[in-house]
């Protein structure tokens, strides 16, 4: 257990109108005293906790006045890191916080690491490692759903889910010991059979559910790759424009006009798009332009969704079947745009290339069909079960390779079963299927891991 008392700055640098250096430990207290001047000349100690008092931060040095500030007192265990915290409230700017970090320092603090207020709350086990994760992620949300999913994981959604599991595992193991115990009575273990078979079903399919919100969990976090397709002058760049409410890209008469790849982000009714309009897709011999569209057909890979342009005045070309052909097992949605000119490509003909996709007509020179567009997107990803308030998404890489791993573990349990193998056969894969998922809130988790997620923060966190 760390002893010192660490301190750090606890706000972001510059002009501000004020500014916090905050201290955790044992000593917190007793520096703070040495380096606070109230009013009346009380320790700490003996005012009322958890409430500000106005005063100054002096150097014991040379009694030199630092600043003016607020001063409160948190007795633990009830703070962030269940220590003794001191806050001081100084001025806002780079210089207060720096001159008060630099005397608590000379008076007995050491300086914090990055994350480590918040890796005391999980060694002191105030809160577990998704919380602690949670953390983090609210400091870095860009999107209010995105902090919403991590305001659900820092008030323990996601472990208690993970904690019903873990019950869950243990229940087989109880099974599995008892079989071993008993190894000659056949009807026992008949019996056992039977039931870890249902408790190991239970515990895949809570897995499964869980693994099935990560795909919306990255798409919140880190916003859906809305890649834009089509061929030349179909309106690509106008589609961009009008999902961006803005003149962005530049758009003209004249195919070929997007060049490279531009990139946007916009919160499209709460859902987080990166939208990037491509060069249009052309066998070409401009080598500048193709290089655009190279890149255009390696970002359809990559992204999770594509919309398709393709113009209704003009019959369906070699251009647009090569098109087709790249998106037709990708997840797109279809535009036939430029539906206010004299339609010679219907949906109907469309849809005899692309049978299962969504098609709609749009003009963007009208503005027509956006509003669907944006429905259709929104129906794709939030589709039935997954609501954003009040449920678990998984929204984090460690948790979902570790839900993976556990997956398999039961997996291969469930078919050990199935075989009737051996009892000590099963025993291993759900003894590493407890294990795996003890790593997400940091039951089992290793030192060289804790490190490594805490070192991902900021300091003063
Ligand atoms: N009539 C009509 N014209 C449109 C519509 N959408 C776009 N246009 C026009 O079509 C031309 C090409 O539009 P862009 O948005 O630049 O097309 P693009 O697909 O980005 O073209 P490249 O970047 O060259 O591949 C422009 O003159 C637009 O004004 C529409 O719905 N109806
Ligand atoms: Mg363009």
């Amino acid at each position: 257990m760390d002893i010192d008392t660490i301190a750090a700055i606890a706000t972001a640098p510059g002009e501000a109108g004020i500014g916090i250096v905050r201290l955790s430990g044992k000593e917190a207290v007793n520096i703070a005293d040495k380096i606070f001047r109230g009013k009346k000349d009380i320790s700490l100690k003996n005012r009322e906790t958890r409430k500000l008092h106005y005063g100054h931060i002096i150097d014991p040095e040379n009694d030199k006045t630092i600043d003016e500030v607020l001063i409160v007192y948190m007795k633990a265990p009830y703070t962030y890191t269940t220590e003794d915290v001191v806050e001081i409230n100084c001025h806002g700017g780079i210089i207060s916080v720096r001159r008060i970090l630099e005397i608590v320092l000379n008076n007995g603090a050491r300086i914090a690491e990055e994350g480590e207020f918040t890796k005391r709350a999980f060694m002191n086990g105030r809160i577990d490692l998704t919380q602690a994760e949670a953390v983090m992620d609210l400091i870095s949300a860009k999107t209010d759903s995105s902090f919403d999913v991590s305001l659900n994981q820092l008030e323990g959604a996601l472990s208690k889910e993970v904690r019903v599991l873990r019950e869950s595992v243990l229940k087989m193991l109880a099974q599995i010991e008892a079989t071993i115990d008993f190894p000659d009575e056949d009807d026992v273990e008949e019996m056992a059979y039977e039931k870890m078979q249902e408790e190991g079903e239970f515990i895949f399919k809570t897995i499964e559910g869980l693994l099935s919100t990560a795909y919306s969990g990255k798409i919140i976090k880190e916003g859906l790759k809305t890649i834009i397709l089509g061929k030349p002058n179909v309106g690509k760049s106008s589609l961009m424009n009008a999902i961006l409410r803005e003149n962005r890209a530049i758009v003209t008469e004249i195919p070929g006009t997007t060049r490279d790849i531009i990139e946007e982000y916009v919160n499209l009714n709460g859902i987080p798009l990166r939208i990037v309009d491509t060069a249009g897709i052309r066998e070409t011999e401009d080598i500048v332009e193709k290089i655009g569209v190279d890149r255009a057909k390696e970002l359809v890979d990559k992204g999770d969704l594509a919309i398709v342009v393709f113009d209704a005045s003009e019959e369906i070309s070699d251009e647009d079947k090569n098109i087709i052909e790249l998106v037709k097992n990708k997840k797109s949605i279809i535009l036939l745009n430029k539906t206010d000119l004299e339609i010679k490509t219907s949906i109907e003909t469309l849809k005899n290339y692309l049978p299962n996709k969504t098609i709609l007509n749009t003009s963007m020179l009208k503005g027509e069909g956006l509003e669907k567009l944006e429905k259709t997107i929104k129906d794709m990803f939030f589709k039935g079960d997954v609501k954003i308030n009040d449920s678990i998404i998984i929204n984090n890489v460690r948790h979902k390779d570790l839900l993976l791993k556990a997956k398999k573990n039961i997996e291969e349990a469930l078919e050990s079963i199935e075989m009737n193998m051996p009892i000590d056969c099963i025993e291993v894969d759900v003894k590493e299927c407890y294990d795996n998922l003890g790593e997400i809130n940091g039951d089992t988790v290793g030192e060289d891991i804790i490190d490594r997620i805490f070192s991902d923060f900021c300091i003063g966190k």
